[in-house]
């Protein structure tokens, strides 16, 4: 079965692949297409945004579409950067940067609570939807500490672990991450529905 992810981000597709090709899915995702396409995320939640997503292109093609809306809360921030992840501190700005700034700004913090929240939608051009969400719990950790993965993945450290999520395999992080956690419910509806 093919899967059409409404992303152009090429770190969840690589994850998205790795998680559902061993199934025998095969996935296309915006980076397919020959168009660029521009989708406003203007909803106030994870799950609004990921409906956005995916229904934008489901109408648009006429196929079923799944998306994925993700981010990092940070409690001592607010829960910020939230939805707005990508976003934070400018889109075009480095992960370096963005990272350091977060690190700066909890220097004297000792709640480092924090937690990545992945919402998936699937949606049908009938304009049916449903969205399904994984939460990984973490803590933000002292330092960046990690090359793998993208993201936040080298200041979040996950206890399990003993480390960051940019320091261990991706397989690894793909095991236990909020995508996976949210992939999974996706795929036991999609399994009940067959
Ligand atoms: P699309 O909208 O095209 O899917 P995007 O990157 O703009 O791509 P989001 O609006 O959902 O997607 O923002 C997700 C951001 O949250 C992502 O760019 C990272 O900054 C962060 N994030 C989400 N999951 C992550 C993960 O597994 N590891 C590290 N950072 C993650």
């Amino acid at each position: 079965m093919e899967i059409f992810i409404a992303t152009s981000n090429k770190n969840k597709v690589k994850e998205f692949k790795d998680m559902l090709e061993p199934k025998g899915y095969s996935i296309k995702s915006l980076n397919d297409l020959d168009e660029e396409i521009e989708i406003e995320e203007n909803g106030q939640t994870f799950e609004e945004n990921a409906i956005i997503k995916a229904s934008t292109i489901a109408k648009r093609f006429n196929i079923v579409a799944i998306s994925d809306d993700s981010g990092l809360e940070i409690d001592a921030l607010n829960k910020e950067p939230g939805i707005y992840s990508a976003r934070y501190l400018g889109h075009d700005t480095s992960y370096d940067y963005k990272n350091s700034q977060i690190l700066l700004k909890l220097k004297n913090e000792t709640n480092r609570d924090c937690r990545y929240v992945c919402s998936i939608a699937i949606c049908y051009p009938s304009g049916e939807n449903h969205v399904f969400t994984g939460i990984l719990e973490g803590s933000i950790a002292y330092e960046m500490t990690g090359s793998n993965g993208f993201g936040y993945d080298p200041i979040f450290y996950y206890e399990p672990f003993k480390t960051t999520l940019a320091n261990v395999p991706l397989d690894l992080k793909n095991q236990v991450s909020h995508r996976h956690i949210a992939l999974m419910k996706l795929l036991e509806y999609l399994d009940a529905k067959e």
